[in-house]
């Protein structure tokens, strides 16, 4: 049975994109392997946030993802920062990384040109601070999307770099790649669907109006008709083919193809379909935010489980790095007084 980790930061609300393109394969994997789950508050910092509201939306994200169909008596389940053996591992790794393989990082020129007033180091380190989630458990699958794919080649790098400085201790973690598309903003399809940009994203736990209303006003033409579907309609599309039953899609795409979609009708039913697919998870939700106590025992426990793994690799961490004294190294350093 694999080891597999993943994470998802709680920088707002999850929405279908990350469903599609890490939860549902998440959800699937849990039957077969051996899973750990982070809710990774510590790499959430790394961009301006409220302190007050950072609990609250690392319950939420609990929530959301049982609600999705983690189950976390299955899977570990738990909060980054509740293990603090991952700061100390990614400091460790912080010096065995280049930092021209840092500044090449695709998300890292995004999130600096999204956030110009802040740049900080902690958005620089992020894939360190990703590796180090990695590897703290040994796990040799990572369930990424297309657009991790360069950060956990990091991690691979990282892992071959410290067996070979410090002797073997990591698998060289292998990425899991998700079937789906990037799933892409609603507001501007030439940019990825985030939490972090209001109007962008449909929340897993949106709704049925909310459903609507976004999904009415998603930009489809930009310009002039073109040859090629714009990617507004791509986008519209890749989400109906995920919401909706196959006849349904291949009914619209003849529409398109005969150049009689109205765009109005491929919304409407791309609303609905996604309302009902959506509907259980949010239930489920609500049900589980009206007890947070619950929540917090829930990821309490998940902690519990994470800190047992993580203290056995740091202590050979530690032990290899130099970090252990050893009680006859200790006995050869001569008394100074
Ligand atoms: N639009 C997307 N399409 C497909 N997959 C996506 N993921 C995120 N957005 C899309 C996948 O979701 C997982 C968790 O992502 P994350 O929360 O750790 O960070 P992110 O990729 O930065 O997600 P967001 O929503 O864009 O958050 P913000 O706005 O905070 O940056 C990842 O596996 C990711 O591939």
């Amino acid at each position: 049975m694999a080891r597999v980790f993943s994470g998802i930061q709680p920088t707002g609300q999850l929405h279908v994109g990350n469903y599609l393109g890490a939860i549902r394969s998440w959800v699937a994997m849990q039957a077969e392997h051996d899973c750990v789950f982070s809710i990774v508050d510590l790499h959430a910092m790394t961009v301006p946030y409220d302190p007050a509201e950072l609990p609250k939306r690392v319950l939420a994200t609990a929530a959301t993802l049982i609600g999705c169909g983690i189950d976390p008596e299955r899977s570990v389940l738990y909060v980054q920062s509740h293990v603090r053996e991952h700061t100390e591992l990614c400091w460790i790794l912080n010096c065995i990384t280049p930092l021209g393989s840092l500044q090449r990082m695709t998300q890292f020129k995004d999130k600096a040109k999204q956030h110009q007033e802040n740049v900080n180091a902690g958005l620089l380190n992020y894939p360190i601070l990703q590796a180090a989630d990695i590897l703290l458990y040994k796990a040799s699958l990572v369930p990424v999307g297309e657009d991790q794919v360069q950060h956990l080649e990091l991690s691979r790098d990282l892992a071959r770099r410290f067996n070979y400085l410090f002797g073997e201790t990591f698998p060289e973690p292998q990425p899991h790649l998700t079937r789906a598309a990037r799933v892409m903003a609603l507001n501007d399809p030439t940019r990825k669907m985030s939490k972090s940009i209001p109007g962008s994203y449909v929340a897993l736990t949106a709704p049925p109006d909310e459903i609507q209303s976004l999904i009415r006003r998603a930009v489809t033409d930009t310009g002039p008709r073109g040859e090629a579907m714009s990617p507004g309609v791509a986008n519209l599309f890749t989400l109906l083919e995920s919401f909706s039953a196959p006849e349904t899609v291949a009914h619209f795409r003849t529409a398109y193809e005969q150049g009689t979609l109205r765009y109005v009708d491929l919304k409407q039913q791309l609303a609905e379909d996604m309302t009902k697919a959506l509907a259980p998870i949010r239930e489920r939700y609500l049900e589980l935010m009206s007890r947070p106590g619950e929540l917090r025992e829930i990821l309490a426990h998940g902690a519990q489980r994470a800190r047992a793994i993580a203290r056995e690799t740091m202590e050979e961490v530690r032990a290899k790095t130099g970090l252990v004294l050893e009680a006859s190294a200790a006995s050869t350093v001569a008394p100074t007084a």
